[in-house]
């Protein structure tokens, strides 16, 4: 975007995402809609110039999971970024806002104790019907925009020293 004279210096990160080092955490439970998140996290790696083949991708049992195992990835040191990839389907039990509420905290809490980006790409829903038009149909793919804002995030820290 064109610097106006008189505006703020503004600093924001780009799309560019060769050479950078991410780590997927994709949960198991509802594997069919997850799996078409992780498809969509690796297309928009490759898209943006970073290699797929490159990263990886620890599974866990469920959303509630994600957070611990990206902390542990945040904290070790070799990876730009953390992508979280889930699917939280409501159903009739109340056990979805435990589980959603939990993964979205724990997510954002490691961002901000380790600074590594720790991006949230946990679809939670109603049905799942809803799900699946998150999963790469009507509402796009979940997966693929979370990997894009890693890859955002992780140019823009750069800038911020
Ligand atoms: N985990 C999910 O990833 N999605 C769900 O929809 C879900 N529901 O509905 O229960 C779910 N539960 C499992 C949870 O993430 C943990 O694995 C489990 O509670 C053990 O800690």
């Amino acid at each position: 975007m064109p610097q106006s004279n008189s505006g703020p210096r503004t600093i924001e990160g780009t799309l560019v995402a060769k050479g950078m080092r991410f780590a997927l955490v994709a949960g198991r439970f509802n594997e069919f809609f997850v799996d078409k998140l992780v498809e969509g996290a690796l297309d928009s790696i490759r898209r943006h110039g970073g290699n797929p083949a490159e990263a990886v991708l620890v599974k866990v049992p469920g959303a509630f999971e994600i957070p611990l195992a990206a902390q542990k990835l945040a904290e070790g040191g070799k990876y730009d970024a953390v992508i979280c990839l889930g699917a939280v389907v409501r159903g009739s039990t109340p056990h979805f806002d435990y589980v959603a509420g939990e993964a979205a905290k724990g997510v954002s809490s490691v961002s901000l104790k380790t600074g590594v980006p720790c991006v949230f790409g946990i679809v939670t829903t109603d049905t799942l019907e809803q799900a699946l038009e998150r999963c790469g149909t009507k509402q796009g793919n979940k997966g693929f925009d979370a990997a894009t804002t890693a890859i955002e995030m992780v140019s823009l820290l750069k800038q911020l020293g």
